[in-house]
């Protein structure tokens, strides 16, 4: 029989604002909300515990953010800096363990089934990695540990901040199943309405309850909640490597005629950069490896990739990379007949999926060339691919 796993899940407190608390000591201690300015229109990412006091909340409206905090300190956000930051936590949390999946911009499991033989190594361990990245980055974090994913990302925010929490299995009727169905991870306002009218109320009565029954009510989504509430099938974590097979995102063309014009192999690259680095934001995923292949006229095939300290998302930043792998490898003058490009090393670094609308005004704030970007995409998601062109492409195309 398999060992029975111990996944730990770590999530960092109230993370962008604590980042920008640190960068400036005097709002250490006090209300900080972060993702707008007051007067604008934006909602916040996120605020410090302080600000949480006043009752501000993550998607709030900034406007009514200021009315319940009147006295906080309002920032935008700094994609960049996060993004930084989060990869700081990535790279500690790899100390620990070989299977590490980030889940989020500041969230990530760790299979630490390895490392650990009773719960004085649970605390342990937890305890080395919560105080490394106080040392390194001055922030803090919260951890659970449980014997699957559910259960332990329900005990980090048992505690929070900066709380360890450990969950043995014999310990699951007492501290799990007695909690609401609403901590549940994907359990909507609509099977929470039609449980509760089967006098459904905790974890543990999901647990018991006959999964044909729950079928009968939910459909498909009752087996698989009545799992998520034993807590099976979710005790796998997928390391960096077996993510990225996974996870790459690309995109090539053949062109109609074999060619060495700079111009038209330029305008190719920029039009595959935009079309991956649409697809990477779709699915709200940024990468650090970009790839570039290319297949001469002979069909001999080339490819140069490299991977970078920071995350790529956006169709310039793909192509200004591009274009430079390109060129250290391509001999002028001879004709190209395929063109691609892939990012790789993808994480799903964007937040929850469940506020589309916050998750790209992370993207959108990094720079100003963002704000013009989600312009695009939303015309392209209205009126179709064809909707917006660079006026470059008219001539080629
Ligand atoms: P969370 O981990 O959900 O929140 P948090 O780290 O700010 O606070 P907590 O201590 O409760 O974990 O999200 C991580 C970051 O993601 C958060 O700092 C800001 C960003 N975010 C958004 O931009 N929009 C959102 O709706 C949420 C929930 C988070
Ligand atoms: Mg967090």
């Amino acid at each position: 029989m398999n060992k029975k796993k111990r996944i730990m899940h770590v999530d960092m407190d109230a993370f962008f604002a604590s980042i920008e608390q640190r960068d400036q000591p005097l709002l250490k201690g006090k209300p900080v909300i972060v993702g707008g300015e007051p007067g604008g229109r934006g909602v916040a990412a996120t605020c410090s515990y302080e600000a949480r006091k006043f009752g501000v909340k993550s998607g709030m409206p900034i406007a009514l953010a200021v009315k319940k905090c009147p006295d906080g300190t309002f920032i935008r956000t700094n994609g960049k800096k996060y993004m930084y930051a989060s990869m700081r936590v990535i790279e500690i949390l790899n100390r620990y363990s070989p299977k590490v999946e980030p889940t989020s911009i500041d969230e990530a499991y760790l299979d630490v089934t390895g490392s650990v033989k009773d719960r004085e190594d649970e605390r342990k361990i937890g305890e080395s990695l919560k105080r490394e990245i106080r040392r390194e980055l001055e922030l803090t974090c919260s951890v659970g540990i449980a014997s699957n994913r559910i259960f332990a990302k329900i005990a980090t925010n048992m505690k929070k901040p900066d709380g360890l929490t450990i969950i043995a299995d014999e310990e699951l009727e007492k501290k799990i199943y007695p909690l609401p169905i609403s901590e549940l991870i994907g359990i909507g306002k609509k099977s929470e309405g039609i449980l509760k009218n089967l006098g459904i109320k905790t974890i543990g009565d999901i647990a018991v309850y006959p999964e044909n029954e729950l079928e009968r009510v939910l459909g498909v989504n009752g087996p698989l909640l009545s799992k998520l509430a034993r807590g099976e099938g979710s005790d796998r974590v997928l390391a960096f490597d077996e993510e990225e097979e996974v996870k790459s995102i690309g995109s090539e063309h053949t062109l109609e005629r074999d060619t060495c014009d700079e111009n038209i192999i330029n305008m190719i690259l920029l039009k595959l950069s935009e079309k991956v680095g649409r697809r990477l934001r779709e699915s709200r995923f940024a990468g650090r490896t970009v790839a570039v292949k290319f297949r001469y006229s002979d069909f001999s095939s080339f490819s140069k990739r490299c991977t970078y300290p920071f995350f790529v998302w956006e169709d310039n930043k793909i192509y200004s990379i591009s274009k430079k792998l390109f060129y250290s490898v391509y001999k002028r003058t001879k004709k190209i007949r395929l063109l691609g490009i892939t990012v790789s090393g993808v994480v799903k670094s964007y937040l929850n999926t469940n506020n589309n609308k916050i998750q790209t005004e992370l993207f959108t704030n990094c720079n100003k060339s963002g704000k013009l970007l989600k312009t695009i995409d939303l015309l392209k998601d209205i009126h179709g691919e064809m909707a917006i062109a660079r006026a470059a492409y008219l001539k080629i195309l």
